[in-house]
C-alpha cells in the first residue's frame, strides 16, 4: 500500500472531539498517563489505524510511529503472521479460563530463547510479571527489602512507584499518594550505573535484601546504558548475599537481542520479568527462572499469584507468531541497523544545528537527550531542556512524526522502518531543528 504521507496535520478536529468526550468519562481522557501529550504541550491525538511503520489517527493523518505502542510493535503494525494468526484462532473462541495449547507453546519458546528462564508463568501487564517476581523473591528469600534505580519504571506495583521513570519523570511525580510509607520503606531506590551505593547498601541492610530489580537498559527515563561492570557487578553482589537478581526486560525482551538483555550482556538472572513483544499488541506479561525459585509458585507451592485471562489463546496466538518471526536470520543485524542509520543520521544534525543535544542508541530504540553532556543516571537526565523536547516534538507532529511525547520516553523502531521513513524523519529533525534557537 503506498503511504499517503499528509504533511499538514492542522486538521485534528476529530481527535478533539474525541478528547473532550474522553475526558468526562476518563480520567485526563486517556486510559495510561503518557499518552496525555501533558508534557509536550499538545492534546492526545486518536489513532484509528496502524499499518507497518505508520500511524492513521481519526481525522486522516498519517504518522511514521516511533512509539510502536510503547515496545510491542516489533514487527510494525498489521504483521500479516500475526494477524493470520489471530484470525485463525478468533473462530474458535477468545478465552476459555482453562489451559489452551498456545501458553503451552508461548512457554516452550520463551524457555527455549531465554535459557535462564527454565519455568514461566504467564500474565496480562508487565505491571502484573514484575509485581508476582518481587512477591516470589521476597518468599524464596524470606526478607523483604527490594533495590530498584532512580528512573527506572517496573509498572505501576505499589513498591515500585519510588523515584521511577516513565509516567512519573513525565509529570514529575517523585512518588504516589496512596501508596503507604511503610511500604516505601521496604524499597531502595539508587542511582543507576552506581555499584558503589548497592555495595553500600547491601553492607547497611545484610540479610534484609530479597532482590535487586532493574531495566538491564534503562529505556523509562529516556535511554541509558549500563555501564561496562555494572550488571556483572550487580550479579556478583546478589549472589554473594544471597538476594536474587531480577532481570525487567518487559522492553528489552527479544526486543535488543534474540535472547534480551541478558544475552546482549551475558548476565543470567534469578528471574526475567516479561511483556510487550512477547504479547504481539495484545496484553500478556511473564515472569520467569530458576525451576526451584518458580515451583513455590501455587498451585506448586504456595506463592500465590493468579490471572482470570492469564494465557489467553487470543494473546499467546499473536506473541507466538511475533517471536517465531523474530526467529528469522539476521532480523536483528537488520533492526540494528535500522537504529543506526537513525541515530547516526540525527547525530549529524545536532551537530549541524549547534544543539545542546546527543543521541543514545541500542539495537531497536534511542533516544534524544536535550543535553550535551553524557548521561549514566536519571539525575543527569533532569538537566535535559524538557521545553526544548517539547518545542520538537510540536514540530514534529507537524511533519507526520509522532516522536515519543517525553524527554524521559524512549523512541522505538521497528523491522518496517525503511529507507523512505527514516529519510522522510531526518528530513522531519532537520527543518524542526532549524527553528529551535540554541
Ligand atoms: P505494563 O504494566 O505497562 O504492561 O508494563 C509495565 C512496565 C514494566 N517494566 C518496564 C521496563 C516497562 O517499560 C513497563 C511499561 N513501559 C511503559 C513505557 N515506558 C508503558 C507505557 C504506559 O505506561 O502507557
Amino acid at each position: 500500500m503506498t503511504q499517503v504521507v499528509t504533511i499538514d496535520t492542522a486538521d485534528t478536529a476529530k481527535s478533539e472531539k474525541l478528547f473532550e468526550r474522553a475526558q468526562k468519562v476518563i480520567p485526563g481522557g486517556v486510559n495510561s498517563p503518557v499518552r496525555a501529550l501533558k508534557a509536550v504541550g499538545a492534546n492526545p491525538i486518536f489513532m484509528q489505524r496502524g499499518d507497518g511503520a505508520w500511524l492513521y489517527d481519526v481525522d486522516g493523518n498519517a504518522y511514521v510511529d516511533y512509539i510502536g505502542s510503547w515496545g510491542p510493535m516489533i514487527l510494525g503494525h498489521r504483521n500479516p503472521r500475526v494477524l493470520e494468526s489471530l484470525e485463525e484462532t478468533l473462530i474458535n473462541g477468545t478465552s476459555f479460563g482453562t489451559p489452551s495449547p498456545g501458553e503451552v507453546e508461548l512457554a516452550e519458546l520463551i524457555t527455549t530463547l531465554m535459557p535462564s528462564i527454565e519455568m514461566v508463568r504467564l500474565v496480562n501487564s508487565g505491571t502484573e510479571a514484575t509485581m508476582s517476581a518481587t512477591r516470589l523473591a521476597r518468599a524464596y528469600t524470606k526478607r523483604d527489602l527490594i533495590i530498584k534505580f532512580d528512573g527506572c519504571y517496573h509498572g505501576h506495583f505499589d513498591s515500585f512507584l519510588v523515584k521511577a521513570g516513565s509516567g512519573l519523570a513525565t509529570n514529575s511525580i517523585a512518588s504516589s499518594p496512596g501508596v503507604p510509607e511503610e511500604l516505601i520503606k521496604l524499597t531502595l531506590s539508587l542511582p543507576y550505573n552506581d555499584l558503589a551505593s548497592v555495595e553500600k547498601a547491601f553492607k547497611e541492610h545484610k540479610d534484609k535484601i530479597a532482590a535487586v530489580i532493574v531495566e538491564p537498559i534503562a529505556a523509562n527515563c529516556g535511554l541509558i546504558l549500563p555501564d561496562e561492570k555494572f550488571l556483572s557487578g550487580l550479579r556478583d553482589l546478589t549472589s554473594k548475599h544471597g538476594a536474587l537478581l531480577i532481570f525487567d526486560e518487559v522492553i528489552t525482551g527479544f526486543r535488543v537481542a534474540l535472547g534480551g538483555a541478558q544475552a546482549k550482556y551475558k548476565i543470567k538472572a534469578d528471574l526475567t520479568c516479561l511483556g510487550k513483544i512477547i504479547g504481539g499488541g495484545l496484553p500478556v506479561g511473564a515472569y520467569g527462572g530458576k525451576k526451584e525459585i518458580m515451583e513455590l509458585v501455587a498451585p506448586v507451592g504456595q506463592v500465590y499469584q493468579a490471572g482470570t485471562l492469564s494465557g489467553n489463546p487470543l494473546a499467546t496466538a499473536a506473541g507466538l507468531a511475533q517471536l517465531r518471526s523474530l526467529i528469522a536470520p539476521n532480523a536483528y543485524e537488520i533492526l540494528e541497523q535500522k537504529t543506526k542509520r537513525l541515530s547516526d543520521g540525527l547525530t549529524e544534525l545536532i551537530k549541524k544545528a549547534k544543539l545542546s543535544a546527543h543521541i543514545v542508541y541500542t539495537t531497536g530504540m534511542l533516544c534524544l537527550f536535550f543535553h550535551k553532556g553524557e548521561i549514566t543516571d536519571f539525575e543527569a537526565t533532569q538537566k535535559c531542556d524538557t521545553e526544548k523536547f517539547a518545542n520538537l516534538w510540536k514540530a514534529l507532529i507537524k511533519k507526520g512524526i509522532y516522536w515519543p511525547p517525553s524527554q524521559f520516553e524512549t523512541a522505538f523502531i521497528s523491522l518496517e522502518h525503511g529507507k523512505a521513513e527514516i529519510e522522510q524523519t531526518l528530513a522531519a529533525f532537520e527543518e524542526s531543528f532549524n527553528h529551535l534557537k540554541d
